[in-house]
């Protein structure tokens, strides 16, 4: 039975510790999924098992939809339900999960649940969208063109993508799995293993005829030990060239953080998690949200973390 609350203040969530965001707006409702951190961890990491989606029509007066989907509904997988994304086609709606496979040594794939509405319940497509054997394949951001092409990008620490086919659970085999440059032009100079400042958490949408890459960046030279901040890169195609655009928040007290980002009745938010409410930490996240504006050119200055939501 789903619950509701109130929010004036960040986290937008305080009774469950939520990481993740991804914002989905269906004609007057924004729909929010996010990851789930349970309170209790196995071996002091990520526990991590099942999806959450929330909904508003004013930002601040929320309905808590619950658990929509978890690792008990996709029969091979066992761990790491890590950072989603849904969007909806043809009047079904799909919810694209890292997970971690089933077995020793398999490392991460991309799960689809497919579900009839927003919040569910989401049924697992029987098999891995994105398995390429390796720890790369996480944080899905899908994206569907105007030309009705629809784009999967992910990645940690390289940012890939395949052409998704209009049925929305398989790709372009022909094309397959593209790997984007990984240069400094593309993404600025940054610590993590492709020495650019990409980490992980990519959220890819178009704005007029602009095409943007917002995530979770490291800054610094490789081997500095910094949080995550939020970078953005821009290209004038869905698959690039990209250019690095700069950081568009700051790094903050929590290791990881992710970008999620929607316009929503003539406001543009960009949704985060920090480590901020009472018993939080590295693997008790809590997901925020703040305003932002785009310049007139596109490009977007820093977006301060903010603690009052506003009433729409
Ligand atoms: O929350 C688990 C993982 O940490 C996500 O998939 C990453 O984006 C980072 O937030």
């Amino acid at each position: 039975m789903a619950k509701t609350f109130t929010a004036t203040t960040n986290p937008i969530c305080k009774t469950v510790f939520t990481a993740d965001p991804a914002p989905l707006v269906v004609g007057d409702t924004l729909y929010l999924f996010t990851t789930h951190d349970e309170d209790v961890l196995i071996n002091d990491f990520y526990t991590m098992r099942d999806w959450c989606c929330f909904s508003t029509k004013d930002m601040v007066n929320w309905t808590d939809h619950g658990t929509i989907f978890s690792l008990d509904d996709i029969a091979w997988a066992d761990d790491r339900a890590w950072a989603p994304q849904c969007v909806g086609r043809n009047g079904k709606f799909y919810l694209y999960c890292p997970v971690h496979k089933a077995g020793k040594d398999t490392g991460m794939a991309i799960a689809v649940g497919v579900a009839d509405k927003p919040e569910g319940p989401y049924r697992d497509i029987g098999a891995p969208l994105i398995d390429e054997g390796d720890w790369n394949d996480i944080d899905p951001t899908v994206f569907i063109d105007d030309d009705g092409q629809a784009y999967l990008y992910f990645g940690n620490p390289e940012l890939r993508y395949v052409l998704l086919n209009e049925d929305m659970v398989s790709y372009n085999r022909e094309v397959g799995i593209r790997k984007i440059p990984m240069t400094t032009e593309s993404f600025g100079t940054g610590s993590h293993y492709t020495g650019t400042s990409y980490g992980e958490g990519p959220w890819f949408y178009r704005r007029n005829d602009l095409y943007y890459m917002v995530y979770a960046a490291f800054a610094g030279k490789k081997g500095d030990k910094r949080n995550e901040h939020f970078a953005y890169s821009t290209s004038k195609s869905p698959t690039g060239p990209w250019v690095y655009g700069g950081v568009l928040m700051e790094e903050g007290p929590c290791f990881t953080n992710h970008p999620g980002i929607c316009d929503f009745k003539g406001h543009s938010y960009l949704f985060y998690h920090t480590d901020e409410l009472p018993g939080g930490s590295l693997f008790h996240r809590s997901v925020c949200v703040a305003e932002f504006m785009y310049n007139a050119d596109g490009t977007i200055d820093t977006v301060a973390k903010c603690s009052e939501i506003k009433k729409i």
